[in-house]
């Protein structure tokens, strides 16, 4: 097994475009669709992706729950609802772990070797970049040290200031 920093990689983007064995999905409670990334899955997915959500009866925040990918590249979908930041002493750090270890456990579960995860909470739900970055990537290092599956990780992020925090915090990990 690679060293876990080896096993990650940062990419700006759009994450549907990603041909990996899993892009996971920043969702709602109800799994149904919304915008920012979810809207972008479902579009590029096809209908045929609600109507797989809508079977799951929905998922709570923290947790995730598989789908197939439909149209898109990637072979399936991790959706998983982040928490809506109010001032991180809400559990919000807790449950946005808590989506990047269950999101990971259905990857190692499935023998899944690529995942692709979006930034989680850090439009919509307003979690600030840095304090997100920390998490997403300490958690994942942390996973990838026990773990033989997911083999590969990749960070997509869309916006500068989050690429930028993702890029520090890797950097930092690198350097320890
Ligand atoms: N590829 C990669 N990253 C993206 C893309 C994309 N196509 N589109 C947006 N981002 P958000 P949340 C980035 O709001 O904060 C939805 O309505 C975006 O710039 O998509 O978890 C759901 O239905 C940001 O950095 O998710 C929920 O109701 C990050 O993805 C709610 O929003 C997450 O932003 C979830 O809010």
């Amino acid at each position: 097994m690679d060293a876990p920093l080896r096993r990650i990689e940062l990419v700006s983007g759009n994450i549907v475009t990603l041909k990996v064995d899993a892009i996971v999905n920043a969702a709602n409670t109800t799994l149904l669709g919304g915008g920012g990334v979810d809207g972008a899955i479902h579009r590029a997915a096809g209908p045929a992706l609600q109507e797989e959500c809508r079977a799951l009866g929905g998922c709570r925040t923290g947790e995730a729950r598989l789908t197939r990918g439909h149209r898109l590249p990637a072979g399936h979908i991790i959706h998983t609802v982040g928490p809506v930041y109010r001032d991180g002493a809400h559990g919000e750090p807790e449950l946005l772990r808590s989506c990047y270890q269950h999101a990971l456990a259905i990857a190692a579960r499935e023998k899944f070797k690529s995942i692709a995860f979006p930034a989680i909470s850090c439009g919509a739900y307003r979690y600030p970049a840095r304090e997100a970055a920390d998490i997403a990537v300490s958690t994942v290092l942390g996973f990838l040290a026990k773990n033989e599956f997911p083999e590969r990780v990749i960070f997509c992020c869309r916006e500068e200031e989050v690429f930028d925090a993702y890029q520090q915090r890797i950097e930092q990990a690198d350097l320890a």
